[in-house]
């Protein structure tokens, strides 16, 4: 499998998933303002949309979006667990949707660009206080977003790890952050941050 990404961002959730399922794949990095990948090839002719992640599979199709590309690494590996079968994969597809409408797109993305106003971040840190109450509820008392470790876990990792970035305080929400240490403490996720972290400061 090929896997387009940049560093720390959402794409990290792909290489979370896949390190959780000991699976290979080839890393391609790409740098998403020049629209280039690492080896200087045309990333729109990968992703007409130009955004990470992309994932070409084996037999050749190339699949975007965060849900659909974390729910096919899940399931072309079912031995990890990654996702739920039965009713529980519509729970899955259930905190994937949250997690990239409301948290991801609504939340983050304006905090994160210089291009929002500062009207634009306010109504995003309103925004972001609501859904991180629903989230710290959701997790008191629970280890994972569902039952068990899930794609979802991974996706919610990547997002999470931009707090500190945009300076959204957590320290409100203490189900939250304990859940975000447990993720931190998990060597797959572990492993992916350590990797992309430094290929973020070589970049800076
Ligand atoms: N809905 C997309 C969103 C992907 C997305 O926003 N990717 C960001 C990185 S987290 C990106 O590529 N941004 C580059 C840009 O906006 O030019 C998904 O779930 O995959």
């Amino acid at each position: 499998m090929d896997v387009y990404y940049s560093p720390l961002a959402c794409s990290l959730a792909s290489r979370i998933a896949l390190y959780e399922a000991g699976a290979d794949a080839r890393f391609h990095r790409v740098d998403t303002k020049s629209g280039r990948t690492a080896d200087g090839g045309d990333y729109r002719a990968v992703n007409p949309k130009g955004l990470v992640p992309a994932i070409r599979t084996p037999e050749g199709e190339v699949l975007t979006e965060n849900a659909a590309v974390l729910q096919y690494i899940a399931d072309a590996h079912p031995a990890a667990k990654l996702a739920p079968q039965g009713f529980q994969r519509y729970r899955l597809q259930q905190w994937l949707s949250f997690i990239g409408a409301e948290l991801h797109k609504k939340v983050f993305d304006p905090l994160l660009t210089p291009k929002a106003d500062e009207a634009a971040k306010a109504l995003a840190r309103e925004a972001g206080a609501e859904r991180f109450a629903h989230l710290d509820e959701h997790l008191t008392g629970r280890e994972w977003l569902l039952d068990e470790f899930s794609v979802a876990d991974a996706y919610l990792a990547a997002v999470l790890n931009w707090a500190q970035f945009v300076k959204f305080d957590l320290d409100a929400y203490p189900a939250v952050v304990a859940y975000r240490d447990r993720l931190r403490a998990r060597p797959a996720v572990a492993r992916a941050l350590g990797e992309e972290f430094a290929e973020y400061r070589m970049a800076a």
